[in-house]
């Protein structure tokens, strides 16, 4: 896509079911739930995750927290099938021994979307983000470094990954409102998982 980011086409394999299977635990544990931006606005995208650290956001700001504020426990744990995932990709894409903490889990049902956004509240901007899709297909928006920058259109489908790193760590990326349709095994949505090292 830009020097530093490169979209993998189809990664899963014989992991496949071990991946949603972990994926339906973790939600059993910590709920998809929608969150408030602090600009007051309430995201269509609902959000969860797993790891040490998680990403949330309320009217107060964008953070990481080690405990899910819905619980008020910590986040579950990477599974090692995400794990392996998220290591596999990154070696493809050219970042060898990347061991992330932090797994941001996002479901879009038709309608959904995600504005053009940096990911900047990570300390350790020197590892790369994996990105999965999993479920029914979206159109990926990916820019430059600056917000006025036009950006290119990606169609991103169920076993797609996107490795993201170096030079194109900050750029501008964001998802197109989601069209319905139903995924044979997923159901009518989308869900990605980004992995990110946060420290
Ligand atoms: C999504 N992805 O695909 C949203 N961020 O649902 C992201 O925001 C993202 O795919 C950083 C790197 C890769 C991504
Ligand atoms: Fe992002």
């Amino acid at each position: 896509m830009a020097e530093g980011a490169v979209l993998l086409r189809g990664l899963f394999r014989a992991d496949e079911p071990e991946i949603i299977s972990a994926l339906r635990a973790i939600v059993a544990q910590a709920p998809f739930r929608r969150m408030v931006t602090p600009g007051g606005h309430t995201m269509s995208v609902a959000m969860t995750n797993c790891g040490s650290k998680g990403w949330v956001t309320d009217i107060s700001g964008y953070r990481y927290d080690v405990n899910d504020p819905e619980s008020g426990r910590p986040w579950p744990a990477l599974p090692p099938s995400f794990l392996d995932l998220a290591r596999r990709a990154a070696e493809q894409g050219g970042f060898a021994d990347f061991v992330p903490d932090a797994c941001l889990i996002n479901r879009y049902v038709p309608g959904a979307k995600m504005s053009l956004h940096q990911d900047k509240d990570e300390l350790d901007l020197g590892a790369p983000i994996v990105s999965v899709s999993l479920g029914l297909p979206a159109v990926f928006m990916f820019g430059g470094l600056a917000r006025s920058e036009k950006a290119k259109r990606y169609r991103l489908e169920h076993g797609d990954i996107a490795v993201w790193g170096g030079p194109a760590r900050l750029a501008y990326h964001g998802v197109a409102p989601l069209a319905d349709g139903e995924h044979p095994l997923m159901g009518r949505q989308r869900i990605n998982l980004t992995f990110r090292k946060v420290q």
